[in-house]
């Protein structure tokens, strides 16, 4: 469900290039979709049931995920990356354009500040793109700031540097109305490197006093997401480490507060779909940034390394929400950085994952599941999900992405176009951009 309706008046990629690639694929895709409307109806699934579900799910994309991502040791710039604002939005309008899964896109401040932000809203507008949550920095020092963050910002010790950091929330927030964006997504890097650094109480303390006054400033019908990491910057501990403090803070800040999960900020193995269950059992589940890992916050492409537990996840999801009672309305985003390859590309290979994900978490035969479940039949319960996850949805993906007006194979329809190269001839490389880990 898009936060606006908006008129697209511009297009990032021609039409009639979609168009005709989409013919190339149209008789060899309505064939596997036949084929697998066969299959799913064997087992009482209408396959038009479950493209009419995918095509209500949208996800966000990060602004800062836009231009080449790079580590704390180099960056290495792509030609014909974006080089301000509206470039950037044109690329998300071009991933929407062919996965027809992206249409807002979060932004991040003072990163994407810009001196007019109406521009910046009607820009993305006339592209048919709206915004999502936008995002507070207070984990690094910006040019000609007074009071540095160096030992923290909503936590800090001393009272101006919190207040500081909080006008820049409300600032945020200021700019996010204005964008018609409906959530503020809050992370900190406050914590300590060393024992005995801070209290963990009395930073908790102020950090639930700071959120205080920023959630006091929240429009009637805004969000605010706690997102919690568990190391990085701080490498002893961190204040928001873990889901169990960030859905105590949510709890004592108010029904509009709730927590954001990150799937690369949890300790190596932790079970993240459980954790996923549990903030939704409790009303306090408030979105996704959605990206994978082997490490750490590694923020690769989402299932490209663990498709399996992406799966799971939006297992969670999908029963969650037949067991919500009144609104259940997660926010996903995703949060990703793309050192290696073009970032468009990288969120389109995203982007068919998540919805991949969720396709296969619809098909679940939920009825045979709970018997096996009540029955204790534990082999069975878990066939039945492998059953599910090991269908390939994809002729699934390609008609929600048709029939949306994107592309059957949104990977080659964008190579096809030549967007990026033409973009390079344009564009004029400046490496200072900001994006990074986050
Ligand atoms: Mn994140």
């Amino acid at each position: 469900m898009g936060y606006v309706a908006v008129k697209k008046t511009m297009s990032a990629i021609p039409q009639d290039i979609i168009d005709q690639e989409n013919a190339k694929l149209m008789a060899a895709h309505q064939a596997d979709y036949d084929a697998l409307g066969v299959r799913l109806a064997r087992v009482g699934i209408d396959i038009e049931h479950i493209v009419d579900r995918l095509m209500t799910l949208e996800v966000g994309i990060p602004s800062w995920g836009m231009v080449s991502g790079g580590t704390r040791f180099a960056r290495f710039p792509m030609p014909g990356e974006p080089t301000h604002i509206l470039e950037k939005i044109e690329d998300c309008a071009a991933v929407h354009q062919v996965s027809g899964l992206t249409p807002r896109i979060s932004l991040h401040f003072p990163w994407d500040k810009a001196n007019d932000i109406d521009e910046v809203r009607d820009y993305a507008h006339a592209h048919g793109m709206g915004f999502d949550a936008v995002n507070s920095n207070t984990f690094q020092d910006q040019p000609g700031q007074r009071l540095s963050y160096k030992y923290g910002s909503l936590t800090h010790s001393d009272p101006a540097t919190r207040a500081q950091a909080i006008e820049h929330n409300l600032e945020c927030i200021e700019i996010g109305d204005r964008l018609c964006a409906k959530g503020l997504t809050v992370w900190i890097g406050d914590g300590s490197n060393f024992a005995g650094q801070n209290e963990f109480a009395d930073t908790l303390d102020r950090y639930l006093e700071s959120m205080k006054a920023i959630y006091a400033a929240l429009p009637h019908d805004w969000r605010l997401f706690i997102e919690h990491k568990l190391y990085e910057p701080a490498f002893y501990a961190t204040v928001i480490q873990d889901w169990g403090t960030s859905i105590l803070c949510a709890q004592q800040l108010g029904p509009k507060a709730q927590c954001l999960v990150d799937l690369g900020h949890h300790a190596p193995s932790v079970n993240i779909e459980l954790i996923v269950a549990r903030l939704a059992q409790f009303g306090k589940l408030g979105g996704f940034h959605f990206n994978d890992s082997k490490y750490g916050d590694d923020d690769l492409d989402a299932g490209s390394l663990n498709p399996f537990q992406l799966f799971l996840i939006f297992n969670e999801l999908v029963y969650a929400e037949t067991r919500a009672r009144g609104q259940f309305n997660p926010a996903y985003m995703m949060d990703q950085s793309h050192n290696v390859t073009d970032p468009i590309e990288s969120l389109l290979n995203s982007a068919r994952a998540i919805a991949g994900a969720y396709v296969k978490a619809l098909i679940v035969d939920r009825k045979a599941l709970r018997e096996y479940q009540s029955s204790n039949d534990v082999m069975m319960a878990h066939h039945c999900l492998r059953m599910a996850y090991e269908t390939d949805v994809r002729p699934a993906l390609a008609m929600a992405r048709l029939r949306k007006g994107g592309a059957i194979d949104p990977m080659m329809t964008f190579r096809a176009s030549g967007y990026r190269a033409q973009k390079a001839r344009v564009r004029k490389s400046r490496p200072a951009i900001g994006g990074g880990i986050i």
